[in-house]
């Protein structure tokens, strides 16, 4: 069989454990593409982070029969059922040691457009600062919409496997797309061209923009570290490796820019501490609350240098993910996931001040906060329940739950749209979409406007006026819709659009949209 045929080159590359059968395969079909480390090349990376969700048969099947939109053949004519089935479970299984991904590494793999040329001003009529933002995560590209007329701008393509919104620096000219590969692209929305593009990570969850625009943070799994680049050049600032109080190694489920802070906050998942890095060059690492606290013994405090990228540690009761933030960037709400509750943690003073039962997977990133009858309230959906709760963020209670046609992914709203938009992501009814009126808290509109589709995911225009929604399937669609009437009133074809991201709503952080 062709598997005998191998390089030795390729063998040598593989540790002496694991060359048996499969990484004979590995080496012989699959590292041409995929790196002989396992870490990507032309496709992606071939370990178990970037696996999660071809669970199952779902890889065998992705082996012997390719995927669509990709350059991924079938090995079904090549490789038997048997081997296929030995080669998958290869693939699942970690490798051997945490791979080195430093800076001289992660420089390595700047690519710049050769093409791009910075203009002096946009190269194109639209108001630049009610511009969108596409994911299309079917054939990998974003596309550029006009936010007054939907024309489409431009089309570019992205790294494989975009997760997470895609960041903006202030004044809305260049964005930030990050794959879960750990790929980093830099695009300029004035020319509509790519600039340029390294690989921060190996296995990545987001990135966050610094306040002043000046640094990109990118928190990742693999290796546990956060990786800071200057968003000029994306050279590297900064590497943390994220490493707890006990010296247990942790990594990044997520980095957050806290305007107000003038810092990044990090949800770390295998250890119970979040992170905070300032990204004030002039910062006191001396926060507000912080002698009451140290008094007590409850923040570390350390600044691991004095100013620009100090880091705190903000020790909690065990490990925390998916904040919510409330507007002031004071409190947030995470979740634990080890016991059904949502726990606010007081960044100032840097303690947990409150817990909330949350039962069913609150996605709390999702969450978004209004004025209700003069209280101010956040609402997150549940992955795994069909309800949506909307919690007082001054009493720290839970005020009611919404029940819904199935449980949600994602929630929008808009400062001028007395409605919250709130999808049904899993079940039956994932076609559909609520409207919920902010003030009764009921749901005033269920819109299934493409039966047996799933619909996900909202944004509303700069204005309010328009809120566009993805019809989240290969042969999808954004579904443009009257903000006050709620009649669809465009629509334009898309592969698999997932999120979408208005620029001005992004930089001003309008309380309606995610952050
Ligand atoms: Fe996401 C945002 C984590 C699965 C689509 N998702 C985020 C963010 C985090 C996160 C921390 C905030 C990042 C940001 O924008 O800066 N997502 C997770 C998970 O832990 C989870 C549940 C499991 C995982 O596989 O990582 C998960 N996410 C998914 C999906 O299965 C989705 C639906 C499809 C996909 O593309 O992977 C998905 N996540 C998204 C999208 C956003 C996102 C579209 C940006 C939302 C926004 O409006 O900002």
């Amino acid at each position: 069989m062709i598997r005998r045929i191998i390089s030795l080159s390729l063998l040598a590359l593989t540790p002496l454990s694991a060359q048996g059968e499969p990484a004979v395969l590995y080496a012989t079909h699959c590292a041409v593409c995929h790196g002989d480390d396992r870490l990507g090349s032309l496709g992606p990376a071939l370990i178990p982070e970037s696996l999660r969700r071809l669970k199952g048969d779902k890889l065998e099947a992705v082996i012997a029969q390719g995927r669509i939109s990709t350059q991924m053949p079938g090995f079904d004519a090549q490789i038997s059922a048997e081997d296929i089935t030995e080669l998958a479970a290869y693939l699942h299984t970690p490798l051997p040691e945490i791979p080195v991904w430093n800076a001289e590494r992660i420089a390595e793999t700047l690519e710049v457009n050769p093409d791009y040329v910075a203009p002096d001003a946009p190269q194109h009529d639209a108001d630049p600062l009610n511009i969108f933002v596409v994911v299309e995560t079917g054939d990998h590209h974003i596309s550029v919409l006009d936010g007054d007329t939907f024309d489409v701008l431009a089309r570019l393509p992205t790294p494989l496997a975009v997760h997470g919104g895609p960041k903006f620096t202030p004044d809305g000219r260049f964005t930030f797309v990050m794959s879960r590969d750990g790929w980093v692209q830099k695009i300029d929305l004035w020319s509509m061209q790519e600039v340029a593009r390294l690989r921060a990570g190996v296995n990545s969850r987001n990135i966050a923009m610094s306040k002043d625009g000046k640094y990109l943070a990118v928190a990742n799994y693999l290796p546990h570290s956060l990786t800071i680049l200057s968003t000029a050049d994306m050279s590297v600032e900064r590497i943390f490796d994220v490493v707890g109080k006990d010296g247990e190694s942790s990594r990044v489920s997520a980095v957050y820019q806290a305007p107000q802070r003038d810092s990044f906050i990090l949800a770390l998942k295998d250890i119970p501490e979040i992170w905070e890095v300032a990204t004030d060059p002039k910062a006191d690492p001396v926060y507000e609350g912080f002698v009451h606290s140290r008094e007590k013994g409850m923040v570390e405090a350390i600044a691991s240098s004095e100013g620009l990228f100090a880091r705190r540690r903000i020790e909690v009761t065990e490990p925390l993910d998916d904040f919510f933030f409330t507007p002031d960037y004071r409190f947030l709400i995470g979740a634990a996931r080890e016991s059904d509750r949502g726990v606010v943690v007081n960044l100032n003073v840097g303690r947990e001040t409150h817990e909330l039962p949350l039962s069913g997977l609150p996605h709390l990133g999702s969450g978004i906060s209004w004025e209700y009858q003069g209280r101010r309230v956040m609402a997150t959906p549940h992955l795994r329940e069909a309800k949506l709760s909307v919690i007082d963020i001054q009493n720290w209670e839970v005020l009611t739950q919404i029940d819904t046609d199935g449980p949600g992914f994602f929630m929008r709203s808009h400062e001028n749209s007395p409605y919250v938009w709130a999808d049904v992501f899993f079940g039956p009814n994932r076609d559909v979409m609520h409207v919920i009126d902010k003030q009764t808290l009921e749901i005033v509109k269920t819109l299934r406007p493409v039966p047996g589709k799933t619909l996900a995911h909202v944004e509303f225009d700069r204005e309010g006026r328009h809120a566009l929604v993805s019809l989240w399937e290969d042969d999808g669609a954004i579904l443009i819709y009257d903000a006050q009437t709620l009649e669809e009133v465009k629509r334009l074809p898309m592969s698999k659009p997932s999120g979408k991201y208005n620029v001005f709503n992004k930089i001003t952080f309008s309380d309606g949209t995610s952050h």
